[in-house]
């Protein structure tokens, strides 16, 4: 097979790439090892930044998110003291920097990515096994893997677009000689709940609590979606149903001012790992690295879909004044380009983990304490502290 760019993983960034070069009359072929009801089931993001909903919008996607997605103008940051006295405090983004963001679960977003992948009627294979990457460093790089049937294939391309995620194969195919990674793991995990209740809440409740960190956030106007802070490889089996919602009442601030938290039936629940990493450069020849295949963000800043959103904007815009109009330059400087957000978030994300998390004894003690509690009233008191938060979780231009 011969196509123009051949890209690898459907998940958001693979997905959102294929569509932006359909729309310019680029052909590509799209390789996903999952099925496509494996790939809609994965419950994971949930938050819009407002330049991802313009640029999804801009390009013909923004119809479901206008009318069943969630605008909120910004977060409730609160904290309970190691003596009980609590405090809520609402963060207005729209007044702080004049953006908002949306709730819209990635699992809508990748219906409607690939309902238009679909529609554009270009070769998609899901269910592949072996896929790997050739000759990425020379004119005339090739994929090759096994269909679904078990057919032993390979697709030639101008372009490889490595978009497979933090496992695939796409980001070792560039040569340890070339690659430098940067990496940070954390003492904590989350637990995430998916329930069957109205949220309890208008906009997300981020709590910062002396037993660890809670989350409150919603998928619709009639399933939450929480998280809790646990030890690093938390047995699962340790937390049945009511230690959930005992612990969620507890950081949560059940009682606090009179608001009250509402509980209903689990329908989903698991343990995410935490991790900040970033491998450079996002370009090797031919072969170009966009979303999780180039970095992970911890899920405290609600970064990671937008920053795969935006890689691909800047992606399909170099790619297509190289493919359509035969100018290098955005290619040749795509892998920098990227990393200038790529750094902004991993920082944005790292802080706001570092704010919101409680160390494990050992690892830090009520001296940590005190200046995450400083850093949680500076921010919520401050025009330049609260200014600055807003302006990172609303999310920079893209391409700033
Ligand atoms: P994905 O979504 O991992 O997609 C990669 C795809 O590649 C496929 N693949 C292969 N295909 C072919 N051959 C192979 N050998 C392959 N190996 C893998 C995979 O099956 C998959 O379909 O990466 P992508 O597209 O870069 O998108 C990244 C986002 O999915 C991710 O950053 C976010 O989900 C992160 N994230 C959040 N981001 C936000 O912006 N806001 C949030 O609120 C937010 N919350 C979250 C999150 C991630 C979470 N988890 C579980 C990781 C909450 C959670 C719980
Ligand atoms: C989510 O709704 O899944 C979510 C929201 C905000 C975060 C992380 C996850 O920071």
């Amino acid at each position: 097979m011969r196509t123009r760019v051949v890209v690898v993983g459907a998940g958001p960034a693979g997905l959102l790439l294929s569509h932006l070069l359909d729309r310019v009359g680029i052909e590509s072929v799209l390789l996903e090892n999952r099925s496509p009801e494996y790939v809609l089931g994965r419950i994971r993001a949930g938050v819009l930044e407002s330049s991802s909903v313009d640029l999804l919008t801009e390009v013909g996607l923004g119809r479901r998110i206008a009318a069943e997605g969630d605008e909120h103008r910004g977060i409730h940051l609160q904290w309970t003291e190691p003596d009980g006295h609590g405090e809520r405090h609402h963060l207005d983004f729209v007044d702080h920097v004049g953006r908002s963001v949306w709730i819209y679960g990635q699992t809508e977003l990748t219906k409607d990515l690939m309902a238009a992948r679909e529609m554009a009627g270009q070769q998609s294979f899901y269910e592949v096994s072996d896929v790997a990457l050739h000759d990425v460093d020379t004119d005339h790089p090739s994929v090759t893997f096994r269909d679904a049937d078990g057919r032993d294939q390979r697709v030639e391309a101008e372009a490889i677009a490595g978009c497979d995620g933090f496992h695939g194969p796409s980001r070792s195919a560039v040569p340890d000689a070339v690659r430098r990674t940067w990496e940070r793991t954390y003492p904590f995990a989350w637990l995430g709940v998916l329930a069957d209740v109205p949220p309890s809440t208008d906009e997300l409740i981020y709590a910062w609590h002396p037993d660890g960190f809670a989350l409150h956030s919603m998928r619709s106007a009639t399933v939450s979606r929480l998280y809790l802070q646990v030890p690093p490889d938390e047995d699962i089996e340790q937390w049945p149903d009511d230690r959930i919602w005992e612990a969620l009442a507890t950081r949560l601030g059940h009682g606090q001012d009179g608001w009250t938290l509402r509980d209903g039936p689990v329908t989903e629940k698991s343990v995410l790992p935490m991790r900040s990493f970033v491998a450079t450069p996002m370009r090797h020849g031919r072969l170009f690295l966009a979303g999780d295949a180039a970095h992970i963000v911890p899920p405290a800043g609600a970064k990671g879909l937008n920053l795969a959103v935006a890689d691909v904007t800047l992606l399909a815009r170099a790619l297509t004044a190289w493919l359509v109009e035969g100018s290098g330059t955005l290619v040749d400087s795509y892998s920098d380009d990227a990393l200038r957000r790529v750094w902004r978030c991993t920082h944005f994300s790292w802080w706001m983990t570092s704010m919101l998390h409680t160390l494990p004894p050992g690892l830090g003690d009520e001296f940590d304490q005190q200046l995450q509690l400083s850093q949680l009233r500076w921010v919520t008191s401050s025009q330049a502290g609260a200014a600055g938060l807003a302006e990172n979780y609303a999310g920079l231009p893209i391409g700033f």
